[in-house]
């Protein structure tokens, strides 16, 4: 029997206040709206920002479901949709794409205006489409893909390959695409250059990739966690720095192993002011460029010294790797199916939905890259 035009009951992964857990409960999610799409989740990873959220290091209104990389198949389409229809398999987009504002329209711009209201917990109707017993449960980055189902706008939703594996390029709907995107588009990096990396998660590991896909002859991956090593040097780092093995800061120590020059390219994908500073202090101090990947911590700020950039260093952040996600999303997932970069490296742990706080255990304790939840 057809749901379409129905309220569906389903699970979802609930977080209720700041450092709480998950909770499995049953959910009522809407039919959608004119211009909006239902989807039925398959895969969905454990990305470093929704426990930005759990942590309160990002600040959201809760009740809320979490949740932004993931890979499904269309339910029902509301009224107006011609993206994509039921039965499509599609990856769900945290950076829309209306093709129609006037960031979609600029040739640089990457963060549509449909994704202005990402953070307010809503979608752009104003509305969450979720409730438990009656009460509004919040919206997270207009996708909320820790649930059964999910509705998102048209702008945020787009067809893949519909062979492509659900529980693999999910990773593009957010971790693979963003780091990669980082090297490849952000920074610009040439052959030949020296990059590093500051941060060796499921993110930096595949800005690794993009360096390496770059031509970068030189990669160092920075990382507090030395079990991240081998991984990172087997994704393209040509050596692998532990801050806490030096008594000197970091970009003193970054300086040295480039003989005093700094590196071409540096990449913060930690989400730490003082690990933000340290990468832009790392890059050479005329042409050196660092790009902020990390999430900053909501309300943080940074003290700088403005010789850092008044010598020439770019400083510049990157959200969704500065892809165009409708246009990227569907070539990223057909460049995978050809084999132009493998995803399985980055993922480690495979876990039914049910599971989920233990995927978040998992990344905490380091002991992850990417965990996948298969619904
Ligand atoms: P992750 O937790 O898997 O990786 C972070 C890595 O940083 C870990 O290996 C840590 O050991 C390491 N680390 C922690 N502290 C330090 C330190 N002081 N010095 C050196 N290394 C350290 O996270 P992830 O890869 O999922 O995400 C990384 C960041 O990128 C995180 O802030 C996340 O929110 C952000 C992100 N941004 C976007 C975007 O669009 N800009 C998208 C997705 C994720
Ligand atoms: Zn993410
Ligand atoms: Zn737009």
């Amino acid at each position: 029997m057809s749901t379409a035009g129905k309220v569906i009951k389903c699970k979802a992964a609930v977080v209720w206040e700041v450092k709480k857990p998950f909770s499995i409960v049953e959910i009522e999610v809407a039919p959608p709206k004119a211009h909006e799409v239902r989807i039925k989740i398959l895969a969905s990873g454990v990305c470093r920002s929704d426990d930005h959220v759990l942590s309160g290091a990002l600040q959201v209104k809760f009740p809320i479901i979490l949740g932004h990389e993931a890979a499904g198949v269309v339910e029902s389409v509301g009224e107006g949709v011609t993206c994509v229809k039921p039965g499509d398999k599609v990856i769900p987009l945290f950076a829309p794409q209306c093709g129609e504002c006037s960031t979609c329209k600029h040739p640089r711009g990457n963060l549509c205006k449909m994704g202005d209201l990402a953070a307010s917990g809503v979608m752009p109707d104003g509305t969450s489409k979720f409730t438990y017993k009656g009460q509004q449960i919040h919206t997270f980055a207009g996708t909320s893909t820790f649930a059964e189902y999910t509705v998102v706008h048209e702008s945020a939703v787009v067809k893949i390959d519909a062979t492509a594996p659900p529980e693999k390029v999910c990773l593009i709907g957010c971790g693979f695409s963003t780091g990669y995107g980082a090297a490849i588009n952000s920074a610009k990096v040439e052959p030949g250059s020296t990059c590093a990396v500051f941060g060796l998660g499921g993110v930096g590991l595949s800005t690794v990739m993009g360096c390496k896909a770059a031509g970068a002859s030189r990669i160092i991956g920075v990382d507090i966690n030395k079990d991240k090593f081998p991984k990172a040097k087997e994704m393209g780092a040509t050596e692998c720095v532990n801050p806490m093995d030096f008594k000197k800061p970091i970009n003193e120590v970054l300086y040295g192993l480039t003989d005093g020059e700094g590196v071409d390219y540096s990449f913060e994908v930690i989400g730490r002011t003082d690990t933000m500073t340290a990468a832009l202090a790392s890059c050479h101090m005329n042409y050196g460029t660092s790009v902020v990947v990390g999430v900053p911590p909501s309300a943080s700020e940074i003290t700088f010294s403005p010789a850092l950039i008044f010598t020439g260093r770019t400083w510049k952040g990157s959200i969704f790797g500065g892809w165009k996600s409708k246009e990227a999303v569907p070539k990223l997932v057909s460049d995978f199916m050809g084999g132009k970069f493998a995803l399985e490296p980055l993922i480690t742990h495979t876990l039914p939905f049910d599971k989920i706080n233990e995927g978040f255990e998992l990344l905490r304790s380091g002991k992850s890259i990417r965990s996948v939840l298969v619904f």
